[in-house]
Parts: C-alpha cells; structure tokens; sequence
C-alpha cells in the first residue's frame, strides 16, 4: 500500500464566508452517492461532469475541425514531454495527474443576462461544478464580468477537472442608451435552454442527484445551450450596430444561445506545441499569455489559434454576413501561488507591460518577460520556502518503514529533510484576468481595444450568479493546510 491511498483525506470544505453574508452558497450536490437505497442509484455528479466533457469535445471537434487538430498535437507534444523527463512522468503519476491529463480541458461562454448567469450555476452544480473567482475584465476593455464553474474538491478535480469560464456581458457599459435598450429587449426575448433541460436541472435538485438515464437526457439537453447556431436572431443592420459597440456585444445579443467559443487541452509543453501549430496549418497566437518559460512552472500559460470567420445569416431574407468567434486554445498548468506569490506575479507582469501600451504585443515582449521574472524564485524549494506556492504534504514510502521503529517529531521541515515527507505542486486549476483579456482580444478579430470607465464589480456579479463565487486562494491554502495536518497526525501515531 502507497502512503497515498493510506491517507484517505477527505474533501475540504469550501472556504467560509462572513456570516452576514446576504447570499447563499451555491447549491452543491455530494459528490458521492448517497448511501440511502433511493439515492443509490444516482450517478455520481463526477460522472455526469466527464460524460457532459466527453459530448462537449466531440460536439466542438464536428463544428471547429481544427480543434479536433489540435487535441491531436497537444496529445503528440504530451507524449514527447513525458518520454523526455522522467521525473515529470514520474511526478504526474503520483499526484494522480497523468490519469487526468487526457480528459482535461476546459471551455468558454458569454451571456447576457443575470436569469441566463444563474441557472448555468444549476446546471452547473448537477455536474458538479461551481463558481469560483472574480475576474473584472473592463479594465483590459473587455465589457464583461466573469468567474469560472469547476468542481472544487481535490479528488473531484482528480476525476475530472473540467472548467468552463463565463463572462456575462456588462451592457451598462455601451455607452449608447437607445442601443443598450435594444439589446437587453432582444435578450429578454431568447430563452437559452431547452424545457426538458430545466426540467432535469429541478429533478436533480429535488431528488439530490440523476440515475444514469436522466443524467444522459440532462448531458444531451445541456448540450443544446452551447451548440453553435449559424442563424442570426437579428437583422443585420442591428448586427452591425451592436458590433460598432463592441464585437463582443454582438457575439453575446445576436443569438440563440451562448455557443461554446473554445474548448482548451492541458499540454506539458506550451512553447513546443505554440511552435507546430502553424506546421499543422494552425494561425497560432503571435505571445504565450502569462508567465514566462520556467524550470517550476506557475499559474497558468495559454495560448491559441484565432477564430475562424464563420458565415451566418441574419433574419432580413437575403442577408448573409461572417462572424468571427470561435477558436482553439492550448494551455499549460503550474503550481498555484500564495497571496503573496500571485502579488509578485502582478507586480512583475505589471513592470513588463507598463513599458509599452502595446502590452504583450511589442516585438520584445517575451525576452522582457523573461528578464523580469528572473526575480521570481524558479526551484519548488525555494517557492515553497518563501511561502510564494502551495504544496501537498504525503508521507513518502521510506516513511512506513522508519515510523514502525520511531516515531517522528512534528517539524515538517525537519520530516522533509529526513526524506519522510515529500511537498507535491498544488496545480493551479484557475484562469488569469490579463492573460483571459489577451485571449478575448487576439479572437474577436480587428484591433479591439475600447476605453471603459468601469471597475470591479463583484457584488453585482454575485447577485447576478445568485451566490457567492469560491475565493480561490483560498481553496488551495484549505487543500495544502489538510495535507499538512493529515501528515502530521500519522506520523505522530494518532489514527487519521
Ligand atoms: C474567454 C476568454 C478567457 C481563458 O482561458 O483565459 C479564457 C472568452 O473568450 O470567452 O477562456
Ligand atoms: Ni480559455
């Protein structure tokens, strides 16, 4: 027996709130089936997230090819990666990472009112996936708000770490007062899912769960809100006004329902796979957003191949138009960082694109990148040292053996150094407000770059969402904190 699967740990539970706090928690199903005979036959909400993943990712492959494309790569430069570095291969097995590597991905949507914004979080906690962070994109001149749904538990992130991004348009922000009238009346007009959809959504809620025929009834019905419609539900004059405020807008108001506008594979090697893509007639992205290549990776690299110019039709009888929306992304995962190590991140990446307004569109942005974060600490020793990453603690195997003849003091420092505990990287599972801003930019075709005089607005999201989203940071200190504790007490004999 491992001293993984000895340890047994349970779930963290989600990070508390004030209590004064005027909005609920989201709903959230267990996990696990209930132990009740009714409940028994439910499947799990980690079954119904893969299967809804699974369908999503052939659903996409048949509308975008060149998605399918890129899978093909990404799993071509992961092979390549893990035959180079053993000890990467080695690492990813025992978090239990490389299981889900080839699984993972997560997707992106837009939509445009506060009713759409909160029953996607019930469709999203039948599979077990719920807000998580706030990121403000108005200030990268973006008119959105957004957070993303996951599953937030470390073994349901295991199972499955599917994660869609969504944004809700800020239509308050088109400056226009007769235009902004007209979108929402437009948007009030559509109803983006499917009644046998909200129908599955309050059964699951009601009964706490789906047998395994409901829950591919509910995947398939899900999956209508996302497909992509090539009819317009506009003319194309108001087409083309709203697209004058901002693509953005006209992607969001324009049609039938929030079609999925990405769908992103996990690669062990962003700059190899960035480098293949146009030798598989990919127009890649020219930056890799975030941060720089590194020996301990951190947060999070993306980058993408541009959208496709799609024809659609508008509802004036011959009135045919393109829209530009729909893309591939690749993205590479690292440690997740402190509060303290994401301020330094901001700090660094803030110097790099202070310089020069183009941002990470100047011609020696990545060499500066580079430059500036050689004042990050770059070995998980010193990451974790200096309190800038998160780790879980597990017992190593040469633990077993010496704690049947001594038991060990309570210095995790001292137990690492006597090789008994290991510190594992915490994966970063969240997205990042520059780098998202970036990706939103480089797809929506033509230099969009608009000024808005807004600011974060959290509350008005969460009220919007109808709850409260997670604080990533801190799910990981709650993760790595258990892990800690849960190590401590078996080495000191206590039964865990
Ligand atoms: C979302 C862009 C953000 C990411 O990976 O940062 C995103 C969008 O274009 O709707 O998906
Ligand atoms: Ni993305």
């Amino acid at each position: 027996m491992t001293a993984q699967n000895m340890l047994h740990i349970p779930a963290a539970p989600p990070a508390a709130r004030p209590s004064h706090d005027p909005l609920p928690f989201c709903f959230v199903m267990s996990a696990t089936p209930h132990a009740s005979s009714t409940a028994a036959r439910f499947v799990s909400v980690d079954e119904i997230r893969t299967r809804f993943s699974r369908a999503m990712s052939e659903m996409y492959r048949k509308e975008v090819p060149q998605y399918g494309t890129l899978i093909d790569l990404v799993a071509d430069v992961n092979a390549v990666a893990l035959q180079a570095d053993p000890d990467l291969r080695q690492r990813m097995n025992s978090s239990g990472e490389l299981e889900r590597l080839d699984v993972e991905r997560h997707g992106a949507i837009r939509v445009g009112t506060a009713e759409e914004l909160a029953t996607l979080r019930r469709l999203f906690a039948v599979m077990g996936m719920e807000p998580v962070g706030y990121y403000d994109l108005s200030v990268a001149g973006v008119p959105v708000h957004s957070t993303a749904f996951r599953p937030v538990h470390d073994e349901a992130l295991l199972a499955n770490p599917f994660r869609v991004f969504t944004s809700l348009l800020r239509l308050e922000l088109i400056a226009d007062a007769a235009l902004r009238a007209q979108a929402a009346e437009i948007l009030e007009r559509r109803s983006i899912f499917t009644p046998r959809a909200l129908e599955l959504i309050a059964q699951a809620e009601r009964d706490g769960g789906l047998d395994s025929s409901d829950a591919d009834a509910f995947v398939q019905q899900a999956l209508e809100t996302f497909r992509w419609h090539s009819d317009a539900t506009v003319d194309a004059a108001t087409y083309k006004a709203l697209q004058q405020a901002h693509r953005l807008v006209a992607d969001v108001v324009c049609f039938k329902g929030p079609h999925i506008n990405h769908l992103t594979p996990r690669t062990l090697d962003i700059d190899m796979a960035q480098a293949d893509m146009p030798t598989r007639g990919m127009d890649a992205k020219d930056v890799v957003e975030g941060p720089p290549q590194r020996a301990c990776p951190i947060l999070l690299r993306q980058t993408s191949f541009k959208a496709l110019k799609e024809a659609v039709r508008f509802t004036d009888a011959d009135s045919a138009g393109a829209h530009t929306a729909r893309f591939g992304e690749i993205e590479q995962r690292g440690v997740a960082l402190t509060r303290k190590g994401r301020a330094l991140y901001d700090e660094l990446l803030g110097l790099v694109r202070g310089i020069d307004s183009a941002g990470s569109a100047a011609p020696d942005y990545a060499h500066r990148l580079q430059q500036v974060f050689t004042q990050f600490p770059d070995t998980h020793e010193q990451l974790r040292r200096q309190g800038l990453a998160f780790y879980r603690y597990r017992l190593t195997g040469q633990a077993q053996a010496s704690l049947a003849q001594s038991p060990a003091g309570a210095d995790l420092e001292a137990l690492i150094d006597r090789g008994l505990v290991q510190a594992e990287p915490i994966t970063y599972e969240d997205f990042l407000p520059v780098s998202a801003a970036g990706i939103f930019q480089s797809n929506l075709g033509g230099e969009e770059q608009k000024q808005y005089q807004a600011h974060a607005a959290q509350q008005v999201f969460e009220s919007a969402l109808g709850a409260r989203v997670h604080d990533e940071i801190a799910l990981y200190e709650a993760s790595e904190q258990q892990s800690r504790a849960q190590v401590l007490a078996m080495l000191s004999g206590a039964t865990a």
